[in-house]
């Protein structure tokens, strides 16, 4: 079949609380769109680059060597100044469709909102760290405090995996509130879904999204 390309590529994020179902969407959307013929980049930050998997070692692990609010707002940020010039620019430019599972609004909201960093900054940091190249969609998967506690606990025991699952539940009230100021703040770029039903009904309401930013 040939490949089926967009004039300057199509750039999905995918955002939302812990254990929202962003990993599992994403396979769904990569498996849709690659039986449709588009070129797909599936990728994740942090993350994505041979850097930016070393820095999600250095951000997320536990029982590290201290890492202070700012300096992880930089990393986070360092990591996706490479992750766009190494991988996400050129594939776009090749007229692929690029998935992220959490890109830079993952950031304003952990950050920003929750470790209270100053939001104006933030957002010059994100036009830097992206050079003006924004997501074209992004999907805020929804789901409250209580889902994803439970989630993330089910699949991980009582054990906390890394140092921002192990933050307590006022910073992930934060982070939720966060994320849906951003939605209501880019209501043009975000579509909010309701990340507790069925994991076939969410990929549906995706599809349709994507089949309409692509049409
Ligand atoms: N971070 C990240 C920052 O602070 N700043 C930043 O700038 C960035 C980019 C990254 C951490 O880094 C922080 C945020 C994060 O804390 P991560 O591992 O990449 O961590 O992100 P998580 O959100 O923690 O990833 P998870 O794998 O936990 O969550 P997903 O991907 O949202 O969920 P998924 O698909 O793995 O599903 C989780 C479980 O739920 C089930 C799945 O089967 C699985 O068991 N599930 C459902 N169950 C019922 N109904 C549904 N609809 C379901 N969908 C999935």
């Amino acid at each position: 079949m040939a490949v089926s390309t967009i004039a300057g590529g199509l750039f999905v994020t995918f955002e939302g609380p812990e254990g929202a179902g962003k990993t599992t969407q994403i396979e769904f959307l990569n498996e849709a769109l690659t039986h449709a013929g588009y070129d797909v980049f599936k990728t994740r930050e942090p993350g994505g680059t041979e850097l930016g998997e070393q820095l999600r070692h250095l951000l997320m692990r536990r029982g590290g060597a201290p890492v202070t609010p700012e300096a992880e707002l930089l990393l986070f940020g360092a990591g996706r100044a490479q992750h766009m010039r190494e991988r996400i620019l050129p594939h776009l430019e090749r007229g692929g469709v690029v998935l992220c599972d959490r890109f830079l609004d993952s950031t304003t909201a952990y950050q920003g909102y929750a470790r209270k960093l100053d939001l104006a900054f933030i957002a010059a940091m994100h036009d830097f760290s992206v050079c003006g190249r924004w997501p074209d969609l992004t999907f805020l998967l929804n789901i409250s405090l209580a889902e994803s506690r439970q989630r993330t606990r089910g699949r991980d025991g009582a054990v906390p995996n890394d140092r921002f699952e192990a933050e307590g539940n006022d910073f992930h009230r934060l982070v939720h509130a966060g994320f849906l100021d951003l939605a209501r703040r880019y209501p043009q770029r975000f579509r909010v879904i309701d990340a507790e039903q069925p994991v076939d009904a969410i990929a549906a309401a995706i599809w349709s999204e994507v089949r309409r930013a692509l049409d």
